[in-house]
């Protein structure tokens, strides 16, 4: 075999963390010589950069009365069955236990004795912190990662909670995410007069799914506390609907601070303008958000749970708060908002750190010797 691997990548295609790790992994793997098939139900949203190495086979899904609810995990599986005979691929990287791996276990019991690509599995999270406690669940998730060949987490924490969870005893490798910042399409003023930021307030950022476990509610209120309220503006780059928080909004008078824009495609010119991110997650494997603030040269101020002390170099790159505390997370706000040059200097070592520990070619790299194990 020679050195370029044919690689099939099974991954959501939306705007998650999990989704835009699978892509631009893939990305790094095609510019680097290797062959990559992407199989999902739609092209995934960062899958925009043209390259003669990658390939996109949709998975159909047909809606048949005969099923109360409609079925995913099966076409799934007869497409990564037919993707892995058709392209002879060496591996076959699923982001997710469940149904991905899932699927993936399926399409090898269905290619019988004929040469099979090595199954490798990557847990971003929700295998383990939502889904692992169900019992619906649970076996199905412990057998798709006991029956995978290589299992990768996104972070210690991850791997220490999925071993807890679920009585894993074969080995998980640790590969954290990485981000790499694009340069910007728009100066930072042009973003802040978009805004209505004045010179003297200050841009807090918060980006997510917007899901209940983000703690948006924590943020609103940690800004209404905070002793800078009247200084302090808060965008929010949102993946989801920010109805549901609106009326909190009101009530606590904020709505002329608080911005909301979906679906942003490009996400590095309003990080490159705000002053600081803020995170308030209940549960996060990673937090990807938190890394591309980061490594855009901006400070955070975040939760301290699962791996995001993984992430932010405590009192160097962030403040670290306990989750469900807004009044702890309106005085870090605080603390950085009356320190401009604590603030520069943590900006300055996140971008370092970021660039240093979550590096893309370096975690491309660690990937294809986690593969070539297998093969
Ligand atoms: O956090 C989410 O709601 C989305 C989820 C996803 O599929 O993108 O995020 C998970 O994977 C990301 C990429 O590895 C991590 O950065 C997030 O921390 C992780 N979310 C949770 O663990 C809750």
């Amino acid at each position: 075999m020679d050195n370029r691997l044919k690689v099939g990548i099974v991954c959501y295609p939306t705007i998650g963390g999990s989704g835009i790790v699978a892509t631009e992994l893939g990305l790094l793997l095609a510019e680097a010589g290797h062959e990559v098939h992407f199989i999902s139900y739609e092209q995934p949203v960062r899958l925009h950069v043209e390259h003669p190495n990658w390939f996109f086979h949709p998975v159909l899904v047909n809606e048949y009365t005969l099923f109360k609810y409609p079925d995913y995990t099966l076409p799934l599986s007869v497409r990564i069955s037919e993707v892995s005979q058709d392209f002879g691929l060496d591996i076959l990287h699923v982001h997710y236990a469940v149904p991905h791996a899932t699927a993936a276990l399926l399409a090898r019991l269905m290619q019988g004795e004929t040469r099979k690509p090595a199954l490798i599995t990557t847990l971003h999270g929700t295998d383990t912190n939502l889904l692992g406690n169900d019992p619906h669940y649970r076996p199905i998730i412990k057998y798709s990662i006991e029956n995978s060949c290589g299992v990768t987490t996104v972070s210690e924490s991850l791997k220490q909670q999925t071993i807890a969870t679920f009585g894993i005893s074969s080995p998980i490798e640790v590969i954290p995410n990485f981000f790499e910042p694009q340069p910007p399409t728009r100066s930072s003023a042009s973003i802040r007069t978009e805004l209505g930021v004045e010179d003297d307030e200050i841009l807090l950022l918060h980006m997510s799914n917007l899901r209940p476990g983000k703690r948006v509610i924590d943020i609103l209120q940690a800004v209404s506390l905070a002793k800078n309220r009247a200084r302090l503006k808060l965008f929010v780059l949102a993946g989801g609907d920010f109805q549901p928080y609106e009326s909190e909004v009101q009530r606590l008078g904020i709505r002329n601070q608080v911005m909301v824009k979906n679906n942003v495609k490009e996400i590095g010119d309003y990080l490159q303008a705000c002053d600081l991110g803020v995170y308030a997650s209940e549960e996060e494997s990673f937090g990807l958000s938190i890394l591309e603030t980061l490594a855009h040269g901006k400070p955070v101020v975040a939760t301290d749970i699962g791996g995001i002390p993984e992430v932010v170099q405590s009192k160097q790159t962030g403040l670290l708060v306990p989750p469900h505390d807004p009044k702890a997370l309106a005085e870090a706000i605080d603390q950085l908002v009356d320190d401009p040059v604590l603030r520069q200097s943590f900006g300055e070592a996140a971008r370092i750190d970021a660039a240093t520990r979550f590096n893309a070619a370096q975690a491309r790299d660690h990937y294809l010797r986690f593969y070539r194990r297998f093969l």
